[in-house]
């Protein structure tokens, strides 16, 4: 049996200026896939190959495959949703799978939306999949689906889902099969080197409002770090990986996992042939202050802030966990331990101005970070936030989701203002950056290091490909009244979705009401204890059922704060 796994060709100006990345959620299923015997699979990169349509229909009935699987965030849903029509054109008789974060929670709207999908993987992949190929291969299929577990499909008019699967809960039995990709085309712009994405930990015990990762992953697990470093070692024996970053949310909130990984990197003589880079928050990095020197020995040399941390300045429903001395003061840490730091930042929720966002400008000039984002906030249609907003979303059309394009408009602001502003802080902070930061400031690995990123930005620039800036036709000010980002205003959200969200609205509405009493029945407790002089115990992770529901969770928890840690064992 054969099975094709293809990557939709969606390209949005943000992250990928850095270079061609290799797609992760290949190597995990292709891996798990191996294991259980099914070792005739055939990838097909339509993004980093820029394959059209046309190319793909070809590539389908040549490789002639009796599954086909794609992936899709919210942004590229549309193109993996085409990607599965093409299939089903070439053999009605293929059947058509897609996993991921948005078909995931937007199910209905997608099989609404694409009724020539066959079955969409909710959750991780790695054991439905194997499930899913073993009733095709046994003929089983799609008679047993509503055995298996995490699916969802069309039964004639009515959307079915299956029960939820349960997270992969032995993480160690993870064993990606990175051999699939082409390797040569991966190269990361800043070093020169091959790039790979290697994931270590599953999940965040924190729960943004704006954010779709903890409701994803759900519990927070963590590999073994030897595994983990076995796979790099891997990569950088079999592919030449130079660079790679984690693919996790929360990588340090395990300190002490994340000790034994750099532990290991150093042991094993790696650092020398590879260098990483994470995602993190603020109040990690400020727990370690004294071990940045080790993880900059270990090769971290790429640290990324949440992008909450600096909005929480002005976006207090994000709920404000650091200080703007915090901030600074990571930030300083991290430059000291030579450890370049990106600062994020949301804008352009519906309370946005010219004067916030001068203040986020001037915020990165004062923080002075080596590298800034401006991001735009993106309502993933699946958050707490989004429910939130109500009618300030008006756009449907969820190929623009991408963080470069403002989905909300601001009260005070058009959509293009808003643009122009972000680039204006762009330029203002990366010119100086160029002229008088970069090429003086540091030596070394340093300098080739900011001079690459600023190399990846420039050639994007000219290319006109970061924020999609030439497809939208912005040129500067003086364009900013003509911008145009091609809204397609006819894309709606799928009665059956819409009914779905009434549903899971007045569910965690009661939820929310169960809650507060609990809360407020604990607060009681707790002033008791206090007043007893009783110790306070750290809060533990959450977990399970708790984490299916939004409304359900615990205190809302930016990405640069909290004072949660995962205990140390384990
Ligand atoms: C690496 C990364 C990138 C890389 C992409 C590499 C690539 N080619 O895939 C780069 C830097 C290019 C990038 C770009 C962008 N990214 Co990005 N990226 C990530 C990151 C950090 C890790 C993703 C990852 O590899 N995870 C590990 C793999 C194993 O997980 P996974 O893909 O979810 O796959 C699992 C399951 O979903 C499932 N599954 C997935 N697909 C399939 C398919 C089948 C058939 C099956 C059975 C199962 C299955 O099984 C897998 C294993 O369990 C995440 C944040 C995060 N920490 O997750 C953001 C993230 C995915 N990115 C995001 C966004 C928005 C973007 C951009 C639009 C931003 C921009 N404008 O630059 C672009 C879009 C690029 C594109 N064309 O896809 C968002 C998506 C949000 C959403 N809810 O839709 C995320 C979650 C970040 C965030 N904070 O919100 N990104
Ligand atoms: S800390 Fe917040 S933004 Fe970061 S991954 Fe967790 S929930 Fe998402």
């Amino acid at each position: 049996m054969r099975i094709m796994l293809i990557h939709p060709n969606y390209h949005s100006g943000g992250a990928e200026i850095a270079g061609n990345w290799p797609p992760a959620w290949v190597a995990y299923i292709a891996g798990s896939l191996k294991g259980a015997g099914f070792t005739d699979i055939v990838f097909v990169d339509a993004m980093t190959n820029h394959l059209s349509d046309e190319a793909l229909r070809a590539e389908i009935a040549r490789v002639d495959p009796d599954i086909v699987g794609t992936t899709a965030i919210t942004p590229s849903i549309y193109k993996a949703e085409r990607v599965l029509e093409i299939a089903k054109e070439v053999n009605p008789q293929i059947v058509t799978i897609i996993g991921g974060v948005h078909a995931t929670f937007m199910y209905k709207q997608v099989l609404s939306e694409a009724p020539w999908i066959d079955a969409v993987v909710r959750g991780e992949g790695e054991e439905i999949i194997v499930d899913l190929c073993t009733a095709v291969l046994n003929g089983r299929w799609p008679a047993d689906r509503n055995a298996i577990r995490g699916l969802a499909f069309r039964e004639g008019d009515t959307i079915v889902a299956s029960p939820a699967a349960p997270t992969v809960k032995n993480v160690d039995a993870i064993s990606p099969d990175w051999s699939l990709l082409e390797w040569e085309k991966y190269v990361y712009i800043p070093l020169g080197v091959r790039v790979a994405i290697p994931n270590m930990a599953r999940g965040c015990p924190f729960t943004c409002t704006f954010c779709s990762q903890w409701k994803f992953w759900r519990d927070y697990r963590v590999r073994e770090p030897k595994k983990v470093v076995d796979e790099i070692e891997g990569l950088v024996r079999d592919h030449q990986v130079g660079f790679f970053i984690l693919a996790d949310e929360e990588p340090t909130i395990n300190k002490k996992k994340f000790m034994a990984f750099c532990r290991e990197l150093i042991d094993r003589g790696l650092p020398d042939k590879v260098k990483w880079g994470i995602n993190t928050r603020v109040t990690d990095i400020l727990r370690d202050i004294d071990d940045l020197k080790f993880y900059r020995e270990a090769g971290l040399v790429h640290v990324s802030l949440g992008t909450e941390a600096a909005a929480q300045m002005k976006l207090d429903r994000f709920n404000k966990e650091t200080t703007i001395d915090d901030n600074r003061r990571a930030i300083q840490a991290l430059r000291d331990a030579d450890i370049f730091v990106e600062a994020q930042f949301i804008v352009g929720l519906e309370n946005e101005t010219a004067e916030t966002l001068e203040e986020t400008y001037r915020m990165a000039r004062d923080w002075d970070p080596d590298l800034a984002n401006w991001s735009m906030y993106t309502p993933w249609p699946y958050t707490p936030l989004f429910q939130d907003l109500g009618d300030k979303v008006e756009i449907y059309d969820f190929e623009k989701y991408n963080f470069v394009t403002p989905i909300i408009k601001p009260d005070a602001l058009e959509r293009g203002e808003l643009l122009d502003r972000v680039m204006n802080n762009y330029r203002r902070f990366y010119m100086k950056k160029a002229l008088f930061d970069y090429p003086w400031k540091g030596k070394g690995f340093r300098r080739r290091y900011l001079l690459g990123c600023l190399k990846a930005f420039l050639k994007a620039g000219f290319q006109r490909t970061f924020y999609d800036l030439g497809k939208v036709n912005y040129w500067g000010p003086q364009s900013k009244g003509k911008v145009d980002f091609h809204f397609d205003e006819t894309r709606r959200i799928a009665p059956a979705q819409a009914d779905d969200w009434e549903a899971a609205a007045e569910r965690a509405a009661a939820h929310r009401k169960a809650k507060q009493s609990a809360a407020l029945r604990e607060r009681a407790a707790v002033a008791k204890a206090a007043r007893a002089d009783v110790r306070e115990t750290a809060p533990g992770v959450l977990s399970g059922p708790e984490m299916d529901d939004p409304a359900a969770s615990a205190p809302v928890m930016a990405c640069g704060g909290g004072k949660q840690q995962l205990a140390q064992e384990a």
